[in-house]
């Protein structure tokens, strides 16, 4: 096969901005594969030679194919390329670029658009979870402007509903993986959790931070950098993830009390630079810390006891809501489903360019 050129849609998919890719155009060789995303997208921290945005939110790759369980429609693998590292991870998943699934299955003719709306149920790769899509698609046709509005985008698009199933232990393998809701670390206490991302929840104060600086403050804080990175390799190993010093996570949040009638404030780094607002996946694993007493949440954040209950999870460019759907049994709590809304928009479509070099 010719992989000079490859067919590609960019789609915004949330807060985050990707190149979506058909599976069947890239080869299967996944180290050429991978040669080939670097080469367009752009290796190096400017990615002037390549489609990214020089940020590891704009940094991002979906590659799609019809599903191969039988349960799902597509399947759907997240690759990040790690901004000037001439390296991707493939090791997280991502909400945001999944919300961006929907678009690209329909607009390449892999599923076909129903009456009114259509529900696409997603196979997440990376971690092997579901999340059903909901997409508005009047007369057959996939709607995409609308009023629905999400924090860290300008402008409303079509809300895209998602609905993800059994998330506890995505990558880690269970919802608490160091065996403990609080462990002590560098002299810190931290939560670490997984419920679709490994996160390290720390209590902004225990770093001599408020919790509402800026992004651009916290991440010119290299102290405060430092403490983060050190904690997170110690913990790798404890949650499951060996050595993480070439991984994007887990990811590290720092958070506080709320303070525009949320339930809990953030400021998340994803893991070295600080998210400009906070990931999907991230959100969901930070609001389900919220639920239990022994988390270091305990004492920041504002909860009910309901089964169902939707928690305003604060970040630097607004809030997220996160529905998150619970069971009790024999005083056990777990965490069945998490619902959410993102929005999307096909930016661009055609042919990307490899570099020659990649193919010979
Ligand atoms: O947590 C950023 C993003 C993400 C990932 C990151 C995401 C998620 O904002 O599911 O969406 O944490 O690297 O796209």
């Amino acid at each position: 096969m010719d992989y000079s050129s490859i067919p590609y849609m960019q789609i915004r998919g949330g807060s985050s901005k990707g190149i979506y890719f058909n599976k069947n155009d890239l080869p299967s060789n996944i180290d050429l594969r991978d040669e080939i995303i670097l080469s367009i997208v752009g290796r190096d921290l400017r990615q002037v030679d390549g489609l990214g945005g020089a940020n590891p939110l704009t940094s991002k790759v979906a590659i799609i194919d019809a599903s191969l369980k039988d349960d799902c429609d597509v399947d759907f693998l997240f690759v990040q390329v790690v901004l000037g590292e001439n390296r991707v991870d493939t090791s997280p998943n991502c909400g945001n670029i999944l919300a961006g699934v929907g678009i690209f299955s329909i607009e390449s003719g892999l599923i076909k658009a129903q009456e009114k709306t259509t529900n696409i149920k997603v196979n997440m790769i990376n971690s092997n979870n579901v999340c059903e899509l909901h997409m508005l698609t009047p007369n057959k046709k996939l709607q995409l402007t609308g009023d629905a509005k999400i924090d860290g985008v300008d402008g409303t698009s079509a809300p895209i509903i998602c609905n993800y199933e059994d998330l506890e232990g995505s990558v880690c393998g269970s919802l608490f993986p160091t065996g403990n809701k609080k462990d002590f670390i560098e002299y810190v206490n931290i939560t670490c959790i997984d419920n679709g991302m490994p996160v390290v929840l720390i209590d902004a104060r225990e770093l001599g931070l408020t919790g509402y600086e800026s992004c651009e403050e916290l991440s010119s804080n290299s102290k405060v950098k430092e403490k983060l990175e050190s904690i997170r390799l110690t913990v790798g190993p404890m949650m499951n993830l060996g050595d993480v010093r070439k991984k994007v996570v887990p990811k590290m949040s720092i958070v506080s009390p709320s303070r525009n009638g949320g339930n809990i404030n953030t400021r998340t780094f994803i893991p070295h630079n600080c998210h400009a607002a906070i990931g999907v996946l991230g959100a969901v694993s930070v609001a389900s810390a919220c639920l239990y007493d022994e988390c270091i949440t305990n004492a920041i954040a504002s909860k009910n006891d309901e089964l169902i209950q939707t928690l305003s999870v604060e970040h630097p460019s607004g809030e997220f809501s996160v529905k998150l759907t619970c069971q009790k049994t024999d005083n056990k709590l777990k965490i069945k489903k998490a619902g959410l809304l993102r929005t999307a928009r096909l930016i661009s479509k055609g042919e990307a360019f490899v570099h020659p070099e990649v193919l010979i």
